[in-house]
């Protein structure tokens, strides 16, 4: 059967680079991209999709015969605490909307994405196993680990094939992030090449697992790609990429811009951040499905202040 995408969050910092990554690998007319509306200069197939609305994602299912869907739609872990049941609300319902669709219409494969925001104080920091115990603190969190486990639920009682990746913090200049802890690593590089002094939400020692946007996007396409009988873990992969904190970033960019200045001014994110893992244990990704990232800081750094620079020049 030939395979036809459905990505719903198309606009999002994520969305929009994965839906050219799926339009280069599967066509232009094999991808349907979805959001709340369209973007001007969008290329291809585009349908306004609000993912609270059950009919209107299977109708576009239908239309277009859908087999995969990525499900990129939630509100993110600072912004969700504004309006905790609100938050519940949009990133769980929209998660079973996507999750029922797809089991009535016999869908393929079901891209799920979790985060590093489902663990909490009770699991470790460092090398946070992919098994830890998960006590998350944000209304985000808890929505992404109790999605890991419906995701679990309707493969083994219903046979959907979901699959899931727990994103570490991306970063990528095509997009910017909107409401999300790990936000500052992408403002800073913006910052750094408009010249402007940066304040930091995070103060400076506070490491974070973050993700390289082309490792991130790899890692998602071979996830999808995998033989199925190579998913062992059916709730969430943990997924590391590199880990730095808002000092050692610094360190990175004045390795550019000397004259770089940041200051630190830790708000509601920081206690955020502080239950959050420091890194990732991610031996279950890379044993069954063969995940091994390619970025550093230093070559991230350097591509992200790069194409930042032509995209201000
Ligand atoms: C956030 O900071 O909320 C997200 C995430 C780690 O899932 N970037």
């Amino acid at each position: 059967m030939k395979t036809v995408v459905l990505v719903i969050g198309a606009n999002g910092q994520l969305g929009s680079v994965l839906v050219k990554a799926l339009q280069d690998k599967f066509g232009q007319n094999q991808v349907i991209a979805s959001d709340l509306f369209k973007k001007d200069d969008f290329d291809g197939i585009f349908e306004v999709i609000d993912a609270l609305n059950f009919d209107r994602i299977q109708d576009v299912v239908q239309e277009y015969r859908v087999t995969q869907i990525y499900h990129l739609a939630a509100i993110l872990s600072a912004k969700g605490e504004e309006n905790p049941l609100q938050t519940w609300d949009i990133n769980t319902k929209t998660m079973f909307n996507v999750f029922e669709v797809s089991r009535l219409n016999h869908i393929e494969k079901v891209f799920f994405p979790s985060s590093i925001a489902v663990f909490g104080a009770g699991a470790t920091q460092d090398l946070t196993p992919n098994n830890a115990y998960l006590d998350p603190a944000t209304v985000y969190g808890i929505s992404k680990a109790s999605g890991e486990n419906w995701g679990q639920y309707y493969y083994l009682r219903y046979g959907l094939d979901v699959r899931s990746i727990r994103y570490p913090g991306v970063i990528g200049y095509q997009s910017l992030p909107g409401g999300g802890t790990t936000d500052y690593a992408v403002d800073i590089f913006h910052k750094a090449v408009l010249g402007e002094p940066f304040n930091c939400f995070l103060n400076k020692n506070t490491t974070l697992p973050m993700i390289y946007m082309d490792d991130v996007i790899r890692a998602t396409l071979e996830l999808m790609d995998a033989p199925k009988a190579q998913i062992k873990t059916r709730t969430s992969y943990n997924l590391a990429g590199l880990s730095f904190s808002p000092l050692e970033i610094t360190e990175e960019i004045l390795k550019i811009y000397p004259n770089f200045k940041i200051k630190y001014t830790p708000d509601f994110r920081q206690n955020i951040a502080d239950k959050w893992p420091k890194s990732i244990d991610d031996s279950a990704a890379r044993a069954e499905w063969g995940w091994q990232p390619k970025f550093d800081l230093p070559a991230m750094t350097k591509i992200m202040i790069k194409a930042l620079q032509s995209y201000y020049s």
